[in-house]
């Protein structure tokens, strides 16, 4: 991606996912790190230039701990499916974890409007169906409309409703890959607080190498590969489900970035399409679409 001219409006849109972990601090309940947003909301400013953006982020220290202690999680997640036995219990863990939500979200919103970005928010909630987790219905409109109206729409993982379990959590990946299905971005970045992905769990094999580059079959062979061993840690579940949603974003044609948000600059480099540290996702080639001469040359030869 070629940065635009100064005074220019971009016409190319970029998805980035902002992880949890890099806004909040894992072992302090709704801990923020000031200072990463602030860095993060500047570098964003400065993107915008080039790039219209479409930002979703994670729970972090704001969503995780609540949704586990209100059996909130529901389908393929981290900690696997949630026993619901008391619908009040439910109902009121639901409102408790958005309104933590919405105190991360109002953070980034208020540091990416001092950057001078015009910044709007939209439960994630409120854009997705799920039944028993898994994502059924996405509506995207109130993110196309925003962004159409050059706004910045903020999204984030939340509560949503559920037609079998009522209530369930959507996390911010999945609200990316719906994303990235509907509105086809020219490019997703997600920043998170690695290097990018690794061929095995660095928090556990010191000889982990970066992955630099890799298509959508070799991210499912990576994956296949992480979840060979004995007993895959939360980390590695995570990063395998990850992996999983960027093969099926490569194959929708978009590319990707999996970068270090912890590390100054490198989400304005990402999203500029500067060089930059990190796993860069090849898209799968599209079809090459046929033309009316070859398709009466195969009719001609009979070949199907
Ligand atoms: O951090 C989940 O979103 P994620 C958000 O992207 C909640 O997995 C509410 C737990």
């Amino acid at each position: 991606m070629t940065r635009t001219p100064m005074g220019e409006v971009p016409d190319r849109v970029a998805l980035i996912k902002l992880g949890g972990s890099i806004l909040t601090q894992k072992r302090i309940l709704r801990g923020i790190r000031h200072d990463v947003l602030k860095r993060l909301a500047k570098e964003l400013a400065t993107a915008a230039h080039h790039v219209r953006l479409i930002i979703v982020h994670g729970g972090g220290s704001f969503g995780h701990p609540l949704a586990r202690v209100y059996h909130l999680y529901g389908g393929r997640t981290r900690t696997g499916p949630g026993v619901v036995t008391d619908k009040k219990w439910h109902r009121e863990g639901a409102s408790a974890v958005q309104r933590s939500m919405l105190r991360l979200n109002a953070q980034l919103i208020g540091a990416l409007v001092e950057e001078g970005l015009p910044a709007v928010s939209v439960p994630g909630g409120i854009l997705v169906e799920l039944e028993d987790g898994d994502l059924t219905d996405f509506h995207p409109g109130s993110i196309t409309r925003y962004l159409g109206a050059g706004l910045v729409p903020v999204t984030f993982g939340d509560i949503a409703s559920d037609h079998h379990r009522g209530l369930a959590i959507v996390s911010g990946d999945t609200l990316v890959l719906a994303l990235a299905r509907s509105i086809r971005p020219d490019v997703v970045v997600f920043a998170t607080d690695v290097d990018g992905i690794y061929d095995a769990d660095p928090t556990v094999d010191k000889k982990a190498d970066l992955v630099r580059s890799a298509d959508a079959s070799k991210l499912r062979r990576l994956a296949a590969g992480l979840t060979d061993g004995s007993a895959p840690t939360d980390a590695t579940g995570g990063m395998v489900h990850k992996i999983l949603e960027l093969a099926e974003i490569a194959d929708l044609g978009i590319p990707a970035l999996v970068l270090n948000g912890l590390e100054s600059g490198r989400v304005e480099s990402g999203l500029c399409g500067d060089p930059v540290l990190g796993t860069r996702i090849l898209a799968t080639e599209p079809p090459v679409a046929e033309g009316p001469e070859e398709a009466a040359a195969r009719l001609r030869e009979g070949s199907s």
